[in-house]
């Protein structure tokens, strides 16, 4: 099967970046997909853009590294120091002990488009450009879900984020993830491992807190970390949810 990746990505001067979204999909639904993209940079609350690029590049089937999704648990609390609590709990679990430096470093991935790699031992900061971080980028999802598949037009914070923590801790490399969203309106976040799966967490933050921002948390050598971060980059994954 033909198929290709889209890329949208929308701005405007005022509000900067706006929207972004990606797709892996056969030949046949490339123009519906774009339609569907281009509505949804068009419609965000941010703001009209007044720059949309879509970038479509052909993917070759062997090139497509296939993957089930990472199982998924919910922790409910009810504010973000609870939540803060329960990522710090995984942390010492997963065997790192610096969880309070961690979750401090965490803060400053919040001004960020990319995400911080970091070394799970000695807490330093792996990526070759601290401004823009790191992207995981080339990845979408594969189901027989009619109603989830209907969703893929407009933004589904879990679906994309489930996608994601399930291509980025498939790295060998990769210990765990941590996210929160940079949508004022939306609380839930998670860390996800091999170990522990995708663990949303209800409150992570604030109502109407624009900070955000993800950590890889990463265990390995110079040649691994490079190798690592082709991977999130480069590598195009098809994630399987049923
Ligand atoms: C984002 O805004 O991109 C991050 C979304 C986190 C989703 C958490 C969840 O609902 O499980
Ligand atoms: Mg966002």
């Amino acid at each position: 099967m033909n198929r290709y990746s889209i890329k949208m990505r929308a701005s405007n001067k005022e509000e900067g970046h706006i929207s972004g979204a990606e797709k892996i999909i056969p030949e046949e639904e490339l123009e519906q997909y774009c339609s569907r993209l281009l509505t949804r940079a068009l419609g965000h609350s941010k703001g009209k853009p007044d720059f949309i690029n879509l970038k479509i590049e052909a993917v070759k089937e062997e090139e497509i590294l296939h993957l089930p999704a990472l199982n998924v648990t919910t922790v409910e609390t009810s504010n973000a120091g609870e939540g803060m609590e329960v990522v710090s709990g995984y942390l010492h679990r997963l065997g790192l002990e610096r969880a309070e430096e961690i979750l401090a470093i965490w803060k400053q991935s919040y001004a960020m488009r990319g995400a911080i790699l970091l070394d799970a031992d000695t807490l330093q900061r792996l990526e070759p450009d601290r401004e823009r971080g790191i992207r995981a980028t080339y990845m979408d999802m594969e189901t027989e879900d009619m109603e989830r598949k209907s969703a893929c037009g407009g933004k589904n914070h879990f679906n994309e984020a489930l996608v994601l923590a399930t291509k980025v801790v498939n790295h060998p490399n990769i210990v765990a993830e941590l996210c929160i969203s940079d949508d004022p309106d939306y609380v839930t976040g998670y860390i996800a491992s091999k170990k522990f799966g995708y663990v949303r967490i209800t409150r992570l933050k604030e109502l109407g807190s624009p900070d955000g921002g993800r950590v890889f948390l990463f265990r390995g050598n110079e040649q691994e970390r490079k190798e690592c971060i082709q991977y999130l980059q480069q590598q195009k994954v098809l994630i399987h949810i049923p």
